[in-house]
């Protein structure tokens, strides 16, 4: 399985993730990455190839344009307004305000955007973001030329980024580009499979009135876990996209039995679907020892994880999403790939 990778992401890393009320280093680091690198080369696989620029017309058909606008420009402007720290939203939209209606302003603006305040924007994020889709992409063109099934090593993650959203650390959608992308190249039915901790808010969003994209979500319930408002079960979908997402939230503390349940369940709903390509969003954060995350998954069952999304028996793409036990996030991302080599 080829691995695509850039070292652009580099160009993201904000000093401060607002969390508990103080600022901390944010969970979603740089090192992530590293860990990654050093345990696809311990374990053999071929070094990372370095991706073409993303098509952006992929990236127009998902995101609007207004929102791409402001990913671009917002450091220009928020420096121009005199402020000296890193971006971060504070003032939001809430129930019964105006919703859309982009302010002028830049931090109104900012907080228009974000769907949260944890996720801090700095100068390098849109080149860094850019490069993330750019893995992407390049991953699903190996697929369409034959591959089996391609890695992505994506950073910044995508999965919580909707049309016109950032936040949860995401700023553009890979999952959602290479879905797009597999349906752009004749496969007439496309699956996300989102295993990250956290409910792919973003992607259910992008896909849920179409038809031809099923969304699947294991994640922590909503009302324990981010993003808190989107990833009920009772969540599925409408108008065309009528029965097309199908979402499992999971208690704190839930281990791999049920969990696994749960992805041979979603498994099953994607072969019904009919799809002939699978995205697999691959968050490594349902780990036991993961730092903002309640699932209880030991290294071993990522393997197991592997091998049965492998058993789909679908072209696969595989996006980096989460993971924030900076040691084990390398091998546990590493043990899905050889479970599903191995399959
Ligand atoms: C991104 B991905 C700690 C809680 C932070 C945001 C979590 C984003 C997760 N301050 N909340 O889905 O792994
Ligand atoms: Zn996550």
């Amino acid at each position: 399985m080829k691995t695509f990778f850039s070292e652009d992401h580099r160009a993201h890393f904000p000093q401060a993730e607002l969390h508990g009320g103080q600022f901390v280093t944010p969970f979603e680091r740089p090192s992530r990455i590293e860990h990654v690198l050093t345990r696809l080369k311990e374990r053999g696989f071929a070094a990372p190839i370095a991706p073409d620029p993303a098509d952006r017309a992929v990236v127009d058909a998902l995101h609007a344009p207004d929102y791409l606008d402001f990913l671009e420009t917002a450091w220009a402007e928020w420096k121009a307004e005199g402020f000296e720290g890193e971006i971060i939203a504070a003032s939001f939209p809430a129930r019964r305000m105006q919703t859309a209606r982009p302010p002028r302003n830049i931090d109104g603006k900012v907080g228009y955007y974000a769907l949260a305040a944890e996720t801090a924007i700095t100068e390098g994020t849109w080149a860094a973001a850019w490069s993330s889709m750019a893995s992407a992409q390049a991953a699903q063109r190996a697929v369409a030329a034959g591959d089996r099934a391609a890695f992505a090593l994506c950073r910044p993650p995508g999965h919580h980024a909707a049309s016109d959203m950032y936040g949860g650390y995401c700023f553009l959608n890979n999952a959602a580009a290479v879905a797009e992308m597999f349906r752009r190249d004749g496969a007439a039915k496309v699956a996300v499979l989102d295993v990250d901790f956290h409910h792919g808010n973003g992607t259910q969003d992008i896909f849920y009135d179409r038809g031809d994209v099923f969304f699947a979500s294991l994640h922590g319930a909503p009302e324990d876990a981010f993003p808190y408002f989107l990833g009920f079960a009772d969540e599925t979908g409408t108008g065309a996209g009528d029965g097309a997402t199908a979402n499992y939230p999971m208690a704190p503390g839930t281990g791999y039995g049920p969990w696994s349940e749960a992805l041979d369940d979603a498994l099953s709903r994607i072969r019904a679907f009919g799809a002939e390509a699978l995205v697999l969003s691959l968050g490594v954060d349902t780990f036991k020892d993961d730092p903002i995350s309640f699932f209880k998954l030991d290294s071993g069952d990522f393997l197991d994880m592997g091998a049965r999304v492998a058993r789909a028996g679908l072209p696969t793409v595989i996006c980096m999403e989460g993971g924030y036990a900076i040691e084990a996030v390398g091998i546990n991302t590493v043990n899905v790939l050889e479970g599903f080599n191995n399959a």
